[in-house]
């Protein structure tokens, strides 16, 4: 086997929650989150294994301002394991708003881990829920199958890409978040602090021109 057909197996791409909540219009839209999807889609083409990630709530769900008598959205609740950010309803079980964004074309990606699920903890990360403890099992989809590298795209950079990409490297992988390929909701300088964290944590932090054009496949 030649080294390009191995660093194939050995390699994922990994496309955060490019749903239609996180598009504008959206419940919780990211700006400009609807920009990504044709790079994404060509991206996606560069991987033989392409795994996506989609925020899947409950009704209820304790990330939901909703949940919280008195509580706006972007507000803050204290919850067992820290604190917790509160955000319109979004990603719904079965909604419009949950659905992958319709122009996202990936029909080799293989594997869909839904996250969010557990009523009473949020799971920005694709990997382990909130509570640091509860994983989704991507670890050891990824690991079962041979792969040691990352490549995460998609919505939001400063929340569910970054906490995936921060698990990822604590798990084991080399992780690269491809910049141009994502797109951040940015309140309170959360975009700064997103990169400085995952800077510190030995993410690299690439654009799309360095990986364009199959070397992966
Ligand atoms: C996300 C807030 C709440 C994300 C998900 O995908 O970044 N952000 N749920
Ligand atoms: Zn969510």
């Amino acid at each position: 086997m030649n080294v390009s057909a191995n660093r194939a197996l050995t390699t994922a791409l990994v496309v955060i929650d490019v749903q239609n909540d996180f598009i504008p219009g959206g419940q919780l839209a990211v700006p400009g989150g609807d920009e990504i999807v044709p790079l994404i889609n060509r991206l996606g083409q560069s991987f033989r294994h392409v795994v996506l990630a989609q925020d899947w709530h409950p009704a209820g769900h304790a990330s939901f301002a909703s949940s919280h008598p008195g509580k706006q959205p972007f507000g803050t609740v204290q919850l067992p394991y820290g604190e917790q950010t509160l955000w319109p309803d979004h990603c719904l079980q079965g909604s419009h708003g949950a659905a992958l964004h319709p122009a996202l074309k990936l029909d080799h990606a293989k594997l869909i881990i839904r996250k969010g699920c557990t009523p009473d903890i949020d799971s920005y990360s694709a990997f382990m829920e909130a509570d640091h403890q509860t994983p989704t099992g991507l670890t050891g989809y990824l690991k079962e199958r041979g792969i040691d590298t990352v490549y995460l795209v998609g919505l939001a950079l400063d929340f569910c890409v970054m906490f995936s990409a921060l698990d990822a490297r604590l798990a084991g992988f080399n992780a690269f978040v491809v910049l141009d390929a994502c797109r951040g909701i940015d309140r309170e300088g959360s975009m700064a602090a997103a990169i400085r964290r995952m800077q510190e944590a030995g993410v690299q932090l690439i654009e799309s021109s360095a990986i364009d054009g199959r070397p992966f496949a």
